[in-house]
């Protein structure tokens, strides 16, 4: 274990319940991303920069002044190829994500895959008539092997462009056509940057950059908004519920499974599993209580706005969910899955247990998903995790009582009905609350949680200062975990923390102040709602008209660099907490805070300290209003005496 100097003893996490656990896990001499990232100091500076190259053998190389690489390559090509090269990985990731559940899509439409079934009618038919799909006569599955077999075909069709490009304001879509970065095949995308950033192909920054904005947009409205569609035509379409968030939800009494990574479509069936009569007999008879499921990371946020299920925690609080000793199993599937973990469960009684062909880890037990049998693999591993109740060491166990209630599961669509009352649905009550200063505007705060912050203090600071002065936050991933430990996703949170306009249209509907919208791939939700928001009138005629933005305040993942670019390439102003690693060329820097906003109509901000950039949001809000002629805001901020205007 790294030793901490007196300086390095800062707060580490702005939850009590995991610097618990951080504490009683240092007292055990386990090692946390905390410890490896205090151990990494100081963190290259060319690699921080962005200027370290090592795509050919003639490097490694970094380019900084006249210096270039062995080949030539300037520090403006170096750095522009290492970040579209992240944007690939990222879009790659949420894409693959969403190919996985059209393959399951289909194979339960062709009776493959018996233990799923259409769970959303509604939303079949809806993308049913958006694809051009005739459905008169046809029975249910036969539509959806015809959507889920287009839905493939968005990733590797030989022409067009994305078909979900229609559903953004024609204005935005004309800006696209006209830029070139209308996304093609979502593969052909992520192939053509990785081929672009060989050695010696293209060295233009702004020509990379541009290719980086068509992958991203191939994310955004292609990979990531399939996958949300079609898994709430497959497991539901979330609605608002009520729910647990924080490693308080682990019980002492329990046989504790935590299901962990991206992918619902075998957590959802481990849910299934764990309502199994027999199962739960078993639990008993190696006596606990019970089975105890709980999330961790975006699978947490899908089976808990799907499901209900608590959530253990967000990616920082993998490695404390098993340091509390009382965990019989984590299961894991894809992304944002420590390779830490073996480590951390050889010092209890934790079984680690992979599922993904794509991701396994030397040494550690492997039950294969399989979508053909996938409430038998998943009884399997509950069945391992309840066998494993008798391991436990009581005197390891210790779980933090931290608990919050969120109520999460908002959609685009529910949002719609939730506003405008059933009998008339609309995005009327938004608009109107904005255009009359009610609402200064809406604002995603999304993104992972990162050691090199104190970890959730990012996204609370800046969630409290932009609904303290009437904003709207909607969130999806860690960021919702992050701010619903604070409280903040609570309908009462709106008289704790927000202003008196933001406060009065949440007790007049009933909602938190802050929306849960679910996993990183429903960052499309969000593109949706904005679409719904320029459809419906009054804010102008493309997204980056609208006082909204977004925010990742403590981002860390390549797919958050990904979904800041589409977010940008949309239209929407996008403030990350760490800068991305540009610093290295002031051409590319300059061109993604400022020249690009020109061009797409948003731009990239970068601010670590989180209040400041909600200041700076809260300054791009008001420049919006203005330039939409919007009326003064109603109130002042709350715990502000004095009105400020717009
Ligand atoms: Fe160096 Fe150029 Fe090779 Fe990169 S591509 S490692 S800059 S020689
Ligand atoms: S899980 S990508 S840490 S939000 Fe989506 Fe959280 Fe970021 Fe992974």
């Amino acid at each position: 274990m790294s030793s901490e100097s007196a300086s390095e003893k800062k707060e580490r996490s702005a939850d009590p319940a995991s610097r618990k656990v951080l504490e009683q896990a240092a007292a055990r001499g386990i090692e946390t991303a905390w410890d490896r990232f205090q151990a990494q100091q100081p963190q290259c500076r060319f690699g921080m920069a962005g200027i370290c190259c090592r795509i050919c053998h003639m490097g490694p190389c970094r380019a900084r002044g006249n210096l270039t690489g062995v080949c030539g390559a300037t520090a403006e090509t170096i750095v522009a190829r290492n970040l579209v090269r992240m944007i690939a990985a990222g879009t790659a990731a949420h894409s693959d994500h969403g190919r996985d559940v059209a393959t399951t899509l289909l194979a339960m439409a062709k009776g493959e895959a018996k233990d799923y079934s259409i769970k959303s009618e509604k939303k079949l038919r809806a993308l049913a008539a958006e694809y051009g799909v005739q459905t008169q006569g046809k029975d249910s599955r036969k539509i959806a092997a015809e959507v889920a077999e287009i839905a493939l075909a968005e990733f590797s069709k030989p022409e067009g462009v994305q078909r979900f490009l229609k559903r953004a304001p024609k204005r935005r879509q004309e800006r696209w056509r006209e830029l070139g970065i209308e996304p093609r095949a979502i593969d052909r995308e992520v192939v053509e940057l990785m081929h672009r950033t060989t050695m010696g192909v293209d060295n233009d920054y702004h020509n990379l950059l541009k290719a980086g904005m068509r992958a991203a947009l191939a994310d955004g409205w292609g990979g990531s908004m399939i996958a949300t569609d079609l898994q709430d035509v497959l497991l539901g379409a979330p609605e608002p519920l009520r729910a647990k968030v924080n490693l308080g939800v682990l019980k002492e009494e329990w046989v504790n499974l935590v299901i962990h990574g991206h992918e619902p479509l075998l957590s959802d069936m481990i849910v299934e599993a764990s309502l199994d009569p027999e199962l739960i007999a078993l639990a008993k008879e190696k006596g606990a209580a019970g089975i105890n499921l709980a999330g961790i990371c975006c699978t947490a946020a899908e089976v808990l706005m799907r499901r209900g299920v608590p959530s253990a925690g967000h990616f920082l609080q993998q490695e404390l969910a098993i340091a509390t000793g009382a965990v019989e199993a984590m299961v894991v599937d894809v992304q944002c899955v420590m390779p830490s973990l073996p480590k951390v469960a050889s010092c209890f009684h934790t079984k680690l247990i992979t599922t993904s062909p794509k991701a396994k880890f030397p040494g550690v037990e492997h039950i294969e998903f399989d979508e053909h049998r996938a409430l038998e693999v998943a009884k399997r591993i509950v069945r391992k995790a309840i066998e494993n109740f008798p391991n436990r060491t009581p005197e390891m166990v210790d779980i933090p009582k931290e608990t919050m209630d969120v109520v999460a599961g908002f959609t685009a669509d529910y949002v719609y009905r939730l506003l405008g009352g059933r009998f008339r649905p609309s995005y009327r009550p938004l608009n109107n609350a904005i255009i009359e200063g009610r609402l200064r505007g809406v604002v995603g705060v999304v993104g992972c949680t990162s050691p090199r912050y104190v970890s959730d203090s990012g996204h609370i600071d800046m969630v409290k200062e932009l609904i303290r002065n009437d904003v709207l936050v909607v969130q999806t991933g860690c960021a919702a975990t992050a701010c619903g430990k604070a409280g903040l996703l609570r309908p009462e949170a709106a008289f704790e923390y927000a202003g008196k306009g933001l406060q009065e249209i949440c007790e007049a509907v009933g909602i938190p102040p802050v929306l849960h919208c679910g996993a990183c791939v429903d960052n499309s939700r969000i593109l949706i709602a904005c679409c719904e928001m320029v459809a419906e009138g009054g804010l102008g005629e493309d997204i980056s008209d609208l006082p909204v933005a977004a925010a990742a305040p403590e981002w860390m993942s390549e797919k958050a660099v990904a979904i800041g670019m589409y977010a940008v390439a949309s239209g929407i102003y996008t403030v990350f907490g760490h800068a991305l690693p540009v610093s290295g060329s002031d051409h590319v820097n300059q061109y993604l805070t400022e020249e690009i906003e020109k061009e797409v109509g948003g731009k990239w901000a970068f601010e670590p300290d989180a209040r400041r950039a909600a200041e700076m949001i809260i300054d791009h809000l008001n420049r919006k209003r203005e330039a939409l002629k919007l009326k003064p805001m109603m109130y002042p901020p709350a715990g502000e005496k004095v009105a400020v205007p717009v």
